[in-house]
């Protein structure tokens, strides 16, 4: 007798476990997984910010033979209108995880070649002459000095928009195929090269698009604070003569004086920059609206709760399983009294 009610509430203990559903059991999600491999069609993730500009919207001298085809980082005509959508910003990608922080950049039209380093400046390392890309952050409670000059001698104020970090890069081409890595700069002008320990950068030239990933840890501890919204003004330059004031490196073109040693001449160096709104070309000042986003690790949305009935139908179901082995084997075990 009792060995029949030890199996049948065996059965029934199997039942049960048969019974309690998955949901019960952790579910791990693996992390969406951008690579920096040059193929940005890993981009289309949930989490992902995107934010556009508007194409052919480049200051009038990127697209003007006469001004870009001035000085020692002339362009010939017939690739004018090739480099002016190469410094057309088409838009701006941004994801983070806990681990890092990933940035893509988009332009209207990149071409083999365009990331060609100048025969003219072999002695300035990475010199593409076609264009350079800057991203100034805004980091609300950083520990760092803000800085409000722009990067490359570029003639532009970011003002009370003061940044705490950028980045630059122009993916020159470098001998051995690959492209010069982004350089990521603090407000005291010292920076660091974005690869190794710091992050990775590669270019997808088929559909002209940058893409790069920071260290979160190495920028956070950097800057005093974690990430979370930050402001970002962006924009291109032509880079133009390599000698100025402070020295051999790539210097800005400058648009109000071409073939000039850059530096000083007033109004914006900027050919493309976005938001659209947000600089005034003139007198070279970024005077806001910056591009807002959040740069806290990327949490999917909880799973919508279902509407859980007032006991779960499981548990009921498990439990009824058990009476009636209970019931049953009470009865049998009456009935061989009985007999
Ligand atoms: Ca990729
Ligand atoms: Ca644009
Ligand atoms: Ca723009």
């Amino acid at each position: 007798m009792l060995k029949t009610i030890v199996v049948l509430l065996l059965i029934s203990v199997v039942a049960f476990a048969l019974i309690l559903p998955q949901s019960l059991y952790p579910v791990v999600k693996a992390s969406p997984a951008i690579e920096i491999d040059g193929n940005v069609e890993d981009w289309d993730i949930p989490g992902v910010s995107k934010f556009t500009d508007e194409v052919g919207d480049t200051e009038g001298w990127s697209k003007d033979p006469k001004v870009v085809g001035i000085g020692s980082t002339a362009e010939s005509p017939d690739k004018v209108e090739a480099n002016d959508k190469c410094r057309d910003i088409k838009a701006v990608y941004f994801y983070a995880d806990e681990n890092w922080i990933y940035i893509r950049l988009d332009v209207v039209q990149l071409y083999p070649g365009w990331c060609l380093v100048s025969k003219k400046h072999p002695e300035v390392y990475a010199y593409p002459n076609v264009s350079s890309y800057h991203l100034y952050f805004r980091v609300p409670g950083s520990l760092l000095s803000p800085q409000s000059s722009s990067a490359g001698a570029t003639d532009t104020s970011l003002g009370d928009f003061a940044w705490h970090f950028n980045v630059q890069f122009d993916a020159g081409c470098t001998p051995d195929d690959g492209y010069a890595m982004p350089f990521l700069q603090w407000p005291d002008w010292s920076g660091v090269t974005v690869t190794g320990d710091w992050g990775s950068f590669a270019v997808d030239l088929e559909r002209s698009s940058f893409e790069m990933k920071i260290n979160r840890a190495l920028l956070e501890e950097k800057l005093g604070t974690s990430l979370g919204n930050v402001y970002v003004f962006i924009a291109s330059a032509k880079l133009g003569e390599p000698e100025g004031a402070w020295g051999k490196w790539a210097h800005a073109f400058e648009p109000q004086n071409p073939g000039d040693p850059g530096e000083g001449v007033g109004g914006s160096d900027f050919a493309d920059y976005m938001p659209n709104n947000s600089l005034d070309v003139l007198t070279g000042t970024v005077r806001g609206p910056l591009i807002e986003v959040n740069l806290s690790p990327y949490r999917p949305p909880e799973e919508a709760p279902k509407e859980a009935p007032a006991f779960p139908i499981e548990i009921l179901a498990a439990v009824a399983v058990i009476v009636i082995v209970a019931v049953v084997a009470i009865a049998i075990f009456l009935r061989r009294k009985k007999k």
